[in-house]
């Protein structure tokens, strides 16, 4: 992409009404503007970070098995009469009445939609288990919505549903799903730590959130900093395999770390040795839940067991907040300058700054750079503007990108191009070709 092509509204000044650097840097970068309280527009360049996420928890998800479809934002009021829920939301549900009178909501969660699509659709136990899931927008009428997308009002999450037929394959999918989840947030360079926690409005009562330590998080966690040393890194998972997966989940929640809504100080002190005690604020970033039949009895979600007897499915919900997220990434990864995004969820790959524009020699080294930048598949922004040097620096140190690549006549003179870490700020030069093959290298694994 060109910049001078592009739309990237970046802003010189610190918006006003932004409290958080997530929010303030997401503006700034020309990645989101407010279309509401809570509610957001995702420009190009957000809207390349969220659809980057997006892919990486499909894929994931895919990997464990898991089922990818599309359910509506609208859901009728009535499914949510039969599991008691419509009553139970409260004022964060959004209701909305149809011409014909009917009661609509805008859905903050699907529990209700997906039992009843299960319902219509599988008699017997052979079918099980499933797992299905999609992406999609949630509205959920906060009484604050603030930080950005990180509280927002319309946010969109991953939301994935288990059925099984009893307790212990229910309690596989619960613990697959949380490999599945350190998986997908390790592929996003994020420490999301499962914490036990309380299980709201979904209900259950085995459940985890996953926590990414930051100090503007609006949760409170307690925990062992032994569990900072855990990394599931590229060993092969079998997600099939229901000791491994229940190993996997052993070790990350033997650790003590919990919510201050399930903290207990006694327990803390007695288990925890003093210097590895840590209390900090942080994100929620997905939480898992296992509620065996707290939806599928009232809604009778039944199906026939190898002895022919109906009975209601065992299920669980687990959710990603993939809109947050891309706050999350900005909190963990930023610094005074901008934001530092990790190779994975970057919304370009690298950046090329012409320090001349209009000078024959940069320009074609430029335009040959970009070419193969992009034929490599290593997509590049090219700042093609008539700017100061100081100016270009400025946007590409603001929305971050790993890599920048540096033209300017006088390394061309010696045949050279600079290459740059936003991360770590070193630079070093080299030969246009040998520049590329060192990105191809450096993107190719992952
Ligand atoms: C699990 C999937 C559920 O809704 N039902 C379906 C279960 N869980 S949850 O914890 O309530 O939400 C899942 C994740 O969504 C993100 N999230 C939000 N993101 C932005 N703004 C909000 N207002 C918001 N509310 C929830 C969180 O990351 C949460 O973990």
């Amino acid at each position: 992409m060109r910049l001078t092509r592009y739309f990237l509204p970046v802003l010189k000044e610190n918006p006003a009404e932004a409290q958080i650097v997530s929010h303030r840097l997401m503006l700034r970068a020309g990645m989101i503007r407010q279309a509401s309280a809570g509610i957001y527009s995702w420009l190009p360049l957000g809207f390349k970070v969220l659809r980057n996420l997006e892919n990486i928890v499909h894929e994931e998800q895919v990997r464990a098995g898991h089922i990818p479809m599309l359910m509506p934002t609208l859901q009728s009021a009535d499914l949510w009469r039969e599991s008691g829920r419509y009553d139970d939301y409260g004022e964060e549900m959004l209701r909305i009445t149809d011409r014909h009178g009917r009661d609509m909501l805008y859905g903050p969660t699907n529990e209700e939609l997906i039992t009843d699509i299960f319902r219509n659709s599988v008699r017997s136990y052979k079918d099980l288990p499933l797992t299905l899931y999609h992406i999609q927008w949630k509205f959920r009428d906060e009484i604050r919505p603030r930080f950005g997308v990180m509280r927002g009002r319309e946010f969109y999450m991953k939301d994935g549903y288990n059925f099984d037929i009893d307790r212990d394959s229910a309690i596989h999918a619960y613990n697959r799903h949380m490999v599945s989840y350190l998986r997908t947030y390790e592929r996003m360079g994020l420490k999301a730590i499962p914490m036990r926690a309380d299980s709201g409005p979904i209900g259950g009562d085995d459940t985890h959130e996953f926590l990414v330590l930051a100090d503007t998080g609006e949760s409170e966690v307690f925990y062992d900093s032994a569990i900072l040393d855990l990394k599931l890194g590229d060993r092969a998972i079998d997600y099939d395999d229901r000791a491994q997966c229940a190993a996997i989940r052993e070790e990350w929640t033997t650790p003590y770390a919990r919510t201050d809504e399930t903290h207990d100080e006694a327990l803390f002190h007695g288990q925890v040795p003093e210097e590895r005690r840590r209390s900090s604020r942080a994100i929620e970033v997905g939480q898992i839940f296992y509620f065996g039949t707290k939806y599928s009895e009232p809604m009778k979600a039944t199906v026939v067991n190898d002895k022919g007897e109906h009975v209601p499915v065992h299920m669980g919900s687990h959710g990603i907040g993939v809109s947050r997220l891309v706050g999350a990434l900005i909190e963990a990864f930023h610094d005074d300058r901008g934001i530092i995004w990790p190779e994975s969820v970057a919304p370009f790959k690298v950046g090329i700054v012409n320090l001349k524009q209009g000078d024959s020699a940069a320009d074609t080294a430029c335009e040959s750079l970009y070419r193969e930048l992009t034929a490599a598949g290593l997509e590049p922004l090219y700042d093609d503007r008539e700017e100061r040097a100081g100016a270009k620096f400025a946007t590409m140190d603001l929305i971050g990108l790993p890599w920048r690549i540096t033209v300017g006549p006088r390394g061309l003179k010696a045949g050279v191009v600079e290459l740059t870490s936003r991360k770590t700020g070193e630079s070093e030069e080299l030969k246009p070709a040998d520049a590329i093959a060192r990105l191809g290298e450096i993107y190719l694994g992952q």
